[in-house]
């Protein structure tokens, strides 16, 4: 008897016959929309969820009796209430790894494009009001060889160590919860106090989970012992950051600029403060997103699910049941 799977994340054609060769698969599309009703109605005889960016907690849970497993399509696991799973017997999994280094190549894009003004200049070009050289009023700051600062040195960050680093020879400054010696080693970086790591980088970057401990980890008091000139980049997730701090400072001059591309609410409000300042540059949650590293998410999500519905451990476990 095939087991039951709701998926809520569009698959390409391989991986939904890979699926439904082996289990009895309803795909909801739009449950961020009117699909949710249909989610809702179809999680009764689910076994498996597959999907992403949709938050699921009790009150979904509750409707999913026979729910055995949820596999995300994603690294961030924020979006689900862990220990109510656990508690619950439902195993949860994720798709780390294989996003990587096209999630720490966007940090690095948004860094760059920020430091050097590519959005705000290649649009007065596009305007056609590029009408003479290039003078001190549209300057960028230099990247190569400045401070750069990584605030969680996990995968995620040490990809974007080694692309400073190695790249750009840029020394680091990193905290995490705890010392990384490969990362000292490989990458020159150093593990810091956050106030020291805010003092002095040139470029702070934020690559850690989403938890209660890290949820407005960047506010008010932290953006004011950031250099004047610095520039902050937030891969991570929107909550991370006191929005409204970051938008006074950002207004005030009390840094250069930001990258983001997460956001408190996403899609970002599309009168948010943010989105009018030349110094921002803003994306939409692009971190992952590229067809490569999307499709390989996927796979590693559907393998996650089968694992667990034949009775076998995930290669990508993200919370522990009881034995
Ligand atoms: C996307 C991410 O949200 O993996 C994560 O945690 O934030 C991004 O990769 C996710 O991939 C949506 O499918």
């Amino acid at each position: 008897m095939k087991k039951h799977v709701v998926v809520y994340k569009k698959l390409s054609a391989p991986l939904m016959e890979r699926l439904q060769a082996q289990a009895e698969v309803t795909f909801i599309d739009d449950v961020k929309g009117e699909g949710l009703a249909r989610l809702r109605d179809a999680l009764p005889g689910a076994h498996g969820l597959l999907g992403a960016s949709l938050r699921i907690d009790s009150s979904l849970l509750d409707l999913a009796p026979a729910l055995e497993v949820i596999s995300s399509v994603s690294v961030g696991i924020d979006n689900y209430d862990v220990e109510e799973l656990t508690r619950r017997g439902i195993q949860l999994t994720h798709t780390p790894d294989v996003l990587t280094e096209t999630t720490a190549d966007t940090g690095f894009a948004l860094l760059m494009a920020t430091a050097r003004r590519v959005v705000e200049l290649a649009a007065m070009v596009r305007a056609g009001q590029w009408q003479a050289n290039i003078g001190p009023a549209h300057f960028g700051t230099d990247v190569h060889g400045k401070t750069l600062g990584i605030v969680g040195m996990g995968r995620i960050g040490q990809a974007l160590a080694q692309r400073g680093h190695c790249g750009f020879n840029m020394p680091v400054l990193y905290h995490s919860h705890r010392p990384r010696p490969e990362a000292d080693e490989r990458f020159g970086a150093r593990h810091c106090s956050l106030d020291e790591l805010l003092a002095g980088a040139d470029f702070v970057c934020l690559t850690l989970p989403l938890t209660e401990q890290t949820r407005g980890l960047i506010g008010e008091r932290e953006l004011g012992l950031m250099k004047p000139g610095a520039i902050l980049v937030n891969i991570a997730r929107g909550p991370v950051v006191d929005e409204p701090a970051l938008i006074a400072a950002l207004e005030q001059g009390r840094i250069r600029g930001a990258g983001l591309d997460v956001f408190t609410q996403e899609p970002v409000a599309t009168d948010s403060p943010l989105l009018r300042m030349a110094n921002v540059v803003a994306t939409p949650h692009i971190g992952s997103a590229t067809e490569e590293t999307r499709e390989a998410m996927a796979a590693c999500a559907v393998d996650n699910l089968l694992a667990v519905l034949a009775g076998q451990p995930p290669a990508n476990p993200a919370n522990r049941l009881p034995s």
